[in-house]
């Protein structure tokens, strides 16, 4: 139904603006480029703009040129009727393309966040799906526009980072079903990824021994975390894009419920977490104390602390909801 609503909404505007998150990664960039192809095959003009860069890994994408970042040159000349914004729970995560909106556009909400705020004109907020790019996979399928190949490969690489390469707990037999149909598309598994996971530089390998010899975990062993400071970084080279995947290696301790990764940004006096749980702790209301969101089994927040302190104040908060688990 609000598919179909959104695909008539769609008719009625001629120019677009895509926006995702900041720090865009696969769902983000590959749910945009396949909308963008959507509405191109309406005939409608569209722009991609994101606050920050495509990640490296990415590059491979096809159409990834016509992702914009930045919005010194776009401000200039940029006009659009309505803007559709993905993979964001709230619209401050778009950052600085903000500023491009507010002339009275009109908003088209697409996210799959349970925290989502729904900030647009419409909402299509589905937070079983796996990643927006299957939900954009079924705007397709509810327009009955054939996929093309670099679509699908788009959607294919959505569906695969935002599931972990089809592990998390956000695949369904759904998500199997709609992965089947894209290979179809003359993709090439082992070789995405490759180009994904399998292109770390000599440092970040470095910077992840560190971090793995560094490890830490609560007496029971159910609340494991870890660290990555400005020192470790500008030791390495390396920027925080870089560490994005780390948490993936850490989750894999046994007998883990609850997994944290604190990163030192803004010189010291922000340390931003990234939360995933495997069992059912909720860590987007263990987020959501600290003013952030995201998923029932990964979201993040920003503490504005310094490590230590920020460190204390997650380690009081995970503490307290193992024991409101165990009581309940
Ligand atoms: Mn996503």
């Amino acid at each position: 139904m609000i598919k179909k609503q959104i695909l008539e909404i769609i008719k009625q505007y001629q120019r677009f603006l895509i926006v995702a998150h900041i720090h865009p990664e696969g769902d983000s960039i590959g749910s945009q480029i396949a909308m963008a192809n959507l509405l191109k095959t309406f005939g409608k003009s569209v722009r991609i703009i994101n606050a920050d860069a495509v990640p490296g890994n990415l590059a491979f994408l096809p159409g990834i040129e016509t992702v914009e970042s930045g919005i010194d040159a776009a401000v200039e000349d940029i006009t659009f009727d309505a803007a559709v914004i993905l993979d964001c729970p709230t619209l401050e995560r778009i950052g600085k393309v903000k500023q491009l909106l507010g002339k009275g556009e009109y908003i088209i909400n697409i996210d799959h966040h349970i925290s989502n705020e729904h900030f647009g004109n419409i909402n299509w907020v589905d937070f079983k799906a796996s990643s927006v790019g299957e939900m954009v996979y079924g705007l397709f399928k509810g327009s009955n526009i054939p996929l093309d190949g670099a679509s699908a490969q788009c959607i294919y690489v959505a569906i695969m980072t935002d599931t972990g390469s089809f592990h998390y707990s956000n695949t369904t037999a759904a998500t199997h079903k709609i992965a089947a149909e894209l290979l179809q598309y003359n993709i090439n598994p082992t070789k995405v990824y490759e180009y994904i996971y399998e292109t770390k530089s000599f440092e970040t390998l470095k910077l992840l021994a560190e971090v793995l010899s560094n490890l830490q975990r609560s007496k029971d062993g159910k609340f494991v975390w870890f660290k990555v400071t400005d020192a470790m970084l500008k030791r390495n080279k390396l920027s925080h894009q870089s560490t994005d995947d780390f948490i993936d290696f850490v989750r894999m301790v046994e007998g883990a419920e609850v997994v944290a990764f604190l990163r030192e940004v803004s010189h010291g006096n922000t340390v931003k977490v990234s939360l995933r749980s495997k069992t059912d702790i909720d860590v987007n209301k263990l987020a959501k104390h600290f003013g952030g969101g995201g998923h029932y089994a990964a979201s993040g927040c920003v503490i504005e602390k310094n490590m230590e302190e920020a460190e204390k104040l997650l380690l009081r908060q995970i503490k307290k909801i193992f024991q409101e688990q165990k009581q309940g």
